[in-house]
């Protein structure tokens, strides 16, 4: 193998070769699934890697229009073992938790990654996007090294706490170290974020870049423009964030709402592009490019749009008469190809959610940085006020929310806790700020009582009465990816 030994003393900036120490919070599961790897290839993996998942504190539906969020890895990850032959070019992937998953196996030189009319990919799917990733970045100097990879998971799924990126990102870096890379975190980064759009979802960089970027203790600040940062920033102090799944499941890559919201962001901005009479209208679709162009401040780019968008619906025809294009011309340079059915664009409300909620990631980062110097519980209650207007622009503007997530929402509001969709939404996960680790306490109760023992049969069955521990949960910043030898 080509191993890239020569991480050692990068510094943090590249993902650095570990000795696994048993006093690795995840040694005990690596441990485990190093002995199914063994069982399955009669030999020893030569690395392990851990990526985890993450719960997006504030900054929804941002990151694809060129905005910042502020999210934090969790401590569930997506672990490889992995093993590798450059005498035979094949992968070979191995699930633990059977059946959920089936095995796979592929000859290197023919990945097909294969997208079904409906239902969604397979889930090997993901681990092929990470492999052409990294052969894309290579080019010529990519080799068709085997891989033998036993891998396990426990980031819940289609929950919005991106388990579909820790396993793309999981494989790039598993990859990339078998190829002989510089494992540098933000190349893994940004490759790992355009691969995972063979998916065909049109996504930002939020999961890949907290699944490398991540560090243990605090969330990060993460800018997309003009290029990748992170900065990380320390939450209250005292303060603990819980995560509450509803349950419902929203298989994003199986629908077009998220691509629709893509494409409706796109328009937005193009027309707004066209009003300011740029003479370069038409090379933009991302709200910030408009921003910097214009120098619009926040609160001139929500006036804008008030005032150049109307609230009713937008057809085809009033976009293409607007941006003196064709039909097809719509089709093939704004839709997707899961969004060609598309008949009616909100424009307004769309552009009005990112623009505000733009401003609110760095209001929330601001009031952070500014309690470091002086704890204040006004600042302490604005952060919850930013969660909850994030929260209801999602449900009202970008019409992302869900009946089950409105009921654990409502359900926190009435124990005085701010919380919000976390994560694409249509289902899965909220994200809760509680005062201190025994107010996270009595609020998960309150919730196990509320909503989850309340649940339809078919959903309550699958739990033991009172163990809902794997649902609901108080989380610590986690550190991003790791990667591991023995
Ligand atoms: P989820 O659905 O939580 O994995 C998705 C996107 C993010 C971001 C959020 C919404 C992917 C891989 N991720 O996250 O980039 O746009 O929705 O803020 O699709
Ligand atoms: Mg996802």
């Amino acid at each position: 193998m080509a191993t890239s030994d020569n991480n050692v003393g990068l510094g943090d900036e590249h993902v650095a070769v570990q000795k696994l120490q048993p006093q690795a919070t995840i040694y005990e599961r690596l441990l485990k699934l190093g002995a199914f790897f063994k069982q399955q290839y009669d030999a020893e993996p030569e690395f392990y890697v851990r990526v985890p998942g993450r719960v997006n504190i504030i900054g929804e539906h941002v990151d694809y229009c060129g905005y910042s969020v502020l999210p934090m890895a969790v401590e569930q990850s997506i672990i490889l073992a992995v093993g590798s032959n450059p005498q035979k070019a094949e992968l070979q992937l191995r699930p633990l938790d059977k059946g959920k998953f089936q095995s796979f196996d592929s000859d290197l030189n023919a990945l097909d990654i294969k997208l079904p009319k409906t239902g969604g990919p397979a889930w090997y799917n993901y681990y092929l996007c990470g492999i052409k990733g990294v052969q894309e970045q290579l080019g010529k100097k990519w080799r068709p090294i085997g891989m033998q990879v036993a891998l396990s998971g426990n980031v819940p799924l289609a929950a919005g706490l991106s388990s579909s990126s820790a396993l793309v990102s999981a494989a790039v870096l598993a990859t990339a170290h078998v190829q002989g890379m510089q494992l540098d975190r933000k190349l893994l980064a940004s490759i790992s974020a355009s691969c995972e759009q063979y998916i065909g979802t049109h996504s930002g960089g939020m999961d890949q870049a907290i699944a490398y970027l991540a560090k243990k203790g605090c969330a990060q600040h993460i800018e997309f423009h003009p290029k990748l940062k992170g900065t990380p920033v320390t939450l209250p102090a005292g303060s603990c964030f819980v995560v509450a799944n509803s349950l419902v499941q929203k298989k994003k890559a199986a629908s077009s709402d998220y691509n629709e919201r893509v494409v409706e962001c796109r328009l937005a901005t193009r027309w707004l592009a066209k009003s300011q009479k740029l003479p370069n209208w038409q090379d933009f679709i991302r709200f910030i490019d408009l921003e910097e162009e214009c120098n619009l401040d926040n609160a001139a780019y929500a006036q804008l749009i008030e005032k150049q968008l109307r609230k009713s619906l937008y057809t085809r025809d009033d976009i293409c008469e607007a941006l003196g294009i064709t039909e097809q011309q719509l089709e093939k340079d704004f839709l997707t190809p899961s969004t060609q059915h598309m008949q009616q664009f909100k424009l307004r409300q769309r552009a009005l959610h990112v623009i505000q909620e733009s401003g609110r990631v760095v209001k929330f980062r601001q009031i952070c940085e500014q309690l470091q110097r002086r704890a204040s519980k006004q600042d302490i209650e604005q952060l919850g006020k930013l969660m909850q207007q994030s929260h209801a622009s999602l449900r009202e503007l970008y019409e992302c929310s869900h009946p089950d997530l409105e009921r654990l929402v409502a359900l926190s509001t009435k124990q005085g806790v701010s919380a919000r969709v976390t994560g694409a939404g249509w289902g899965g996960c909220i994200v809760a700020m509680c005062d201190s680790v025994s107010a996270a306490a009595d609020y998960v109760k309150v919730l196990k009582r509320e909503y989850y023992a309340q649940l339809p049969a078919h959903l309550l069955e699958r739990y033991q009465p009172n163990d809902f521990n794997e649902v609901v949960f108080a989380t610590v910043p986690s550190n991003g990816a790791e990667l591991f030898v023995q």
